[in-house]
């Protein structure tokens, strides 16, 4: 059976590619969630792709990502970055590495985008890339956990 990636998506990310392409680009979330499938297919892992504008949920899903034994997680917190906790709670309390992506480079951004709970737990960050920054996290996710070599 082939490893799992989740990739989880915060708040308002549903609207991407349809408002402020200047910031984050045309790309929709079906475009990012076919380039995270193709990244996938290209290190035999299977992707599961979810976007969700409840804190709780995206909770769950890393706690659902670990009892799955699942190989990581890439996350894009959103607007949950700089405010949860909670999020941050469940990275910590969990094995699996969760690599953090933003679209955009938040640290050229405004000074409330900077300082991120999640940065404290995750394994990497990858900011400024574009919806690239997907890409990179599960290819860096692949060659940190040895799946690249499968
Ligand atoms: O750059 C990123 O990926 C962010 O995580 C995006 C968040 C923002 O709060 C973070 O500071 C950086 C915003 C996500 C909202 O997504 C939209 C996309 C298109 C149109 C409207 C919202």
């Amino acid at each position: 059976m082939a490893k799992t990636i989740y990739v989880l998506n915060g708040p308002n990310l549903n609207l991407l590619g349809t408002r402020e392409p200047e910031k984050y680009g045309r790309a929709t979330l079906a475009d990012v969630e076919e380039l995270c499938r193709d990244a996938g297919k290209r290190f035999g892992l299977a992707i599961e792709f979810r976007q969700s504008n409840h804190e709780g949920a995206i909770v769950e899903w890393i706690q659902e990502a670990a009892r799955e034994q699942a190989l990581g997680v890439v996350l894009n917190p959103a607007g949950y970055t700089t405010t949860s906790v909670a999020i941050l709670d469940a990275i910590l309390a969990v094995k699996i590495p969760v690599i953090e992506v933003h679209i955009t480079n938040i640290h050229a951004r405004e000074s409330f985008r900077h300082d991120s709970y999640v940065s404290r737990a995750a394994r990497a960050v990858i900011c400024g890339f574009g919806v690239d920054g997907y890409v990179l996290a599960i290819s860096g996710l692949a060659a940190m956990t040895g799946a690249a070599k499968s």
